[in-house]
C-alpha cells in the first residue's frame, strides 16, 4: 500500500474561519477529510499533518523517509522564505507535490517566488481544496511510473514487560 504524508504549513489552521474569497469556506478537517476520503478510494494510506512552526515541517519531512513514498506539502508563507525546508525536500529525496489553495503567481509580487518549487515534482496552485486532490492523482501517477521500494508505516514502541 501507498503511504503519502500531506503537511500544511502556517496559519492553515485557520482555514474556513477568515478570508474565504481567499482561501474558501473549507475548514481544515474538511480538507483533511476530502483527502483522506479520495485517497481511501485509491487504496492509498495518508497521514495529515498542520504546524505553525518551520522547523517542526523540517523534522517531520526528515523522518518521513524510510515511512512514507512521497510528501504533499503547502508550506503556506514559509514557500517563499524557507530554504530550511528546501533542503528537507531535497535532502529526503521524496518525490514530493507543492500545493497552494490561491494562484500565488496572481496575487502579491512576494508570493511569486517559491523556495520549494526547485525541489518538488512540481506546483499545484489556484484550484483550491481540489488542489490536493489533484496533487494525490500526480503523486501516484509519478509513483506509478517510477516504482520504489516500499516505505513501511513506523512500529509503535511496544509496551515494555518486567
Ligand atoms: O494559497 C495558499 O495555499 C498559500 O500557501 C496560503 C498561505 C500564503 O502565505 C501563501 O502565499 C499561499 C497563507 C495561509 C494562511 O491561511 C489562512 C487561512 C484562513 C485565514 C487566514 C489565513
Amino acid at each position: 500500500m501507498l503511504r503519502l504524508l500531506v503537511l500544511h504549513g502556517p496559519n492553515l489552521n485557520l482555514l474556513g474561519t477568515r478570508e474565504p474569497s481567499v482561501y474558501g469556506q473549507a475548514s481544515l478537517p474538511d480538507l483533511d477529510k476530502s483527502i483522506v476520503r479520495r485517497a481511501g478510494e485509491r487504496g492509498i494510506a495518508v497521514q495529515t499533518k498542520q504546524t505553525n512552526v518551520e522547523g517542526e515541517l523540517v523534522t517531520w519531512i526528515q523522518n518521513a523517509r524510510g515511512h512514507f513514498d512521497g510528501i504533499i506539502i503547502n508550506p503556506a508563507a514559509y514557500t517563499h522564505t524557507s530554504i530550511a525546508i528546501r533542503d528537507a525536500i531535497a535532502a529526503v529525496a521524496l518525490p514530493t507535490v507543492e500545493v497552494h489553495l490561491s494562484n500565488i503567481h496572481q496575487r502579491e509580487e512576494f508570493r511569486h517566488h517559491s523556495f520549494i518549487a526547485g525541489v518538488a515534482l512540481g506546483q499545484i496552485s489556484g484550484f483550491g481544496p481540489t488542489g490536493y486532490l489533484l496533487a494525490l492523482e500526480a503523486l501516484t501517477a509519478h509513483l506509478d511510473r517510477h516504482p520504489r521500494p516500499r516505505a513501511t508505516a513506523k512500529k509503535k514502541p511496544s509496551a515494555s514487560r518486567r
